[in-house]
C-alpha cells in the first residue's frame, strides 16, 4: 500500500506530536459546494450518486481541490446500511432521506436481520477508487451510523427533531430497542470491519442522536452498542466517535474504546483535554453556524478554538457539526488556511503550500 504523504490526521488520533493541527470538516463534501450540486444533478438523485463508485470518488474529491484539507472522508450516507436490510431507502430534493417501509413494532424489528455485505459493495468499490485516486495524499476515513442513531431513522422512517417514538418506546418496550440496536450494531461492525479491508485508513461513528437520551438510556442503548462494535474491529484501526449533545457523559465516553472522542460546540473542548487528554484524542469542536460569519470572525472564533484545545498532542481540528449548506466556500478556505498558521509548530520555515504535500 502507498505510504501516506500527510499522515497528520493519523499521528494526531495516536496521540503523537504533528507538525501543525489536523483539519478536515464533518460534511465537507456536499450542498455548501457549486460543483456538488452539478455532480448530483448529473447523478440524477442521491442514492444514484452515493451507490455509483465513480461519482462517489468525485465527490469525495471535491473538498480536497480547493481545500488543503488533511484527510478524505468517503461520499455515502449512514443510512445504506438500513437499506441494505431492505427498508428501501430515498432522498428527494430538498426534503431529506425517508423509508419506504418502517421497523417500528415488534414483528417488522424482530424480523431485521444483518444484511448481506455484497448490497453494500458499491461502498467498497468507492474505497478502492477513492484510495487509488488519492494516490496516498491523505488518509481516507470511512464510516458508519451508530446503532441508536440508525435505530431512530429505521423506526420513525425519517428525520425528526425530537424522534419522540423512539424515546417512548424506549421507555414502554426497552426490549425492542435493545433487539433493534443489537442487530444495528452487529451489522455495522461487519460493516466497518470491511471498509477498513477495502482500505479505510481510519473509522468514524456517526451518533447524532445519542444525546436525546437520558444519560443511563443513553449508556445502554447508544455507548454500550458503540462500544462492542469498536472491540470488534482490527486491532490497531484508528477510530473516531462522535455523540453529538453528550457531554454530560464524557467520563463513560472516554472508556469506550475509541481512539478519539469529537465533541459538539457545546462541549468545554479545554475542559475535556485536562481531564482525558492523557487517554484520548479530541476532535472539534467549531460551531459550524460560525462559518457562515464574516473572514474575521471566523478567525477569532478559530482562534478561541485552537487555544481551548492547547498545544499537547491529540488534537484534529473539526466542526462540531456538518458544515451546513449556506456556509461560502471562501470561509472554508481561510479556516483551513488559518487552523494550519495558528497551529504550525515549526516557527517560520516554510509557508502552509510549501510544507504540506496534498
Ligand atoms: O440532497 C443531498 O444532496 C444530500 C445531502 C447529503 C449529503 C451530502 C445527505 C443526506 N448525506 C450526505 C453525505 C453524508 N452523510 C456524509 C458524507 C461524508 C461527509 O462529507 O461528511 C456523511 C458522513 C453523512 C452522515 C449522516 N447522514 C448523518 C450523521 C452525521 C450528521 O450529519 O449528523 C446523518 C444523521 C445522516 C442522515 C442524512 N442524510 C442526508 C440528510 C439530509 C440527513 C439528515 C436527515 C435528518 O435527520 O433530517
Amino acid at each position: 500500500m502507498t505510504p501516506l504523504a500527510n499522515d497528520t490526521l493519523l499521528r494526531a488520533l495516536r496521540r503523537e506530536p504533528t507538525p501543525y493541527v489536523p483539519i478536515w470538516l464533518m460534511r465537507q463534501a456536499g450542498r455548501y459546494l457549486p460543483e456538488y450540486a452539478t455532480l448530483r444533478a448529473r447523478a440524477g438523485s442521491f442514492m444514484a450518486l452515493a451507490t455509483n463508485p465513480s461519482l462517489a470518488t468525485e465527490a469525495t474529491l471535491q473538498p480536497l481541490a480547493r481545500f488543503s484539507l488533511d484527510a478524505a472522508i468517503l461520499f455515502s450516507d449512514i443510512l445504506t446500511v438500513p437499506d441494505a436490510m431492505g427498508l428501501g431507502l430515498a432522498f428527494s430534493e430538498g426534503e431529506g432521506p425517508r423509508f419506504a417501509r418502517t421497523a417500528s413494532d415488534e414483528r417488522a424489528i424482530g424480523a431485521l436481520a444483518i444484511p448481506d455485505l455484497a448490497r453494500l459493495r458499491y461502498v467498497f468499490d468507492a474505497i478502492g477508487e477513492i484510495k487509488q485516486a488519492l494516490a496516498g495524499r491523505v488518509p481516507l476515513i470511512g464510516f458508519a451510523g451508530s446503532p441508536f442513531t440508525l435505530a431512530c431513522y429505521m423506526i420513525e422512517g425519517r428525520g425528526s427533531t425530537d424522534f419522540a417514538t423512539v424515546r417512548r418506546m424506549a421507555v414502554a418496550r426497552p426490549d425492542l430497542v435493545d433487539r433493534i440496536v443489537r442487530v444495528n450494531a452487529d451489522a455495522v461492525a461487519a460493516y466497518l470491519a470491511e471498509q477498513a479491508r477495502a482500505g479505510a485508513d481510519a473509522l468514524m461513528l456517526f451518533d447524532t442522536w445519542g444525546g436525546l437520551l437520558a444519560p443511563s438510556a443513553y449508556r445502554r442503548f447508544s455507548l454500550e452498542p458503540m462500544r462492542a462494535i469498536l472491540a470488534r474491529l482490527p486491532e490497531g484501526m484508528p477510530t473516531i466517535l462522535f455523540t453529538r449533545g453528550a457531554y454530560a457523559s464524557l467520563p463513560a465516553i472516554v472508556d469506550s474504546g475509541a481512539a478519539c472522542i469529537g465533541l459538539d460546540w457545546t462541549a468545554d473542548l479545554g475542559e475535556a483535554r485536562r481531564r482525558h487528554g492523557e487517554r484520548v484524542a479530541f476532535q472539534g469542536n467549531l460551531d459550524p453556524i460560525a462559518l457562515t460569519a464574516d473572514a474575521a470572525s471566523v478567525e477569532r472564533a478559530v482562534g478561541e478554538v485552537v487555544a481551548a484545545a492547547g498545544a499537547a498532542p491529540g488534537y484534529v481540528f473539526n466542526l462540531g457539526h456538518g458544515v451546513v449548506p449556506t456556509t461560502p466556500p471562501e470561509n472554508v478556505a481561510a479556516l483551513v488556511e488559518v487552523v494550519h498558521r495558528f497551529t504550525d509548530r515549526r516557527g517560520s520555515s516554510g509557508s502552509p503550500s510549501t510544507r504540506r504535500a496534498n
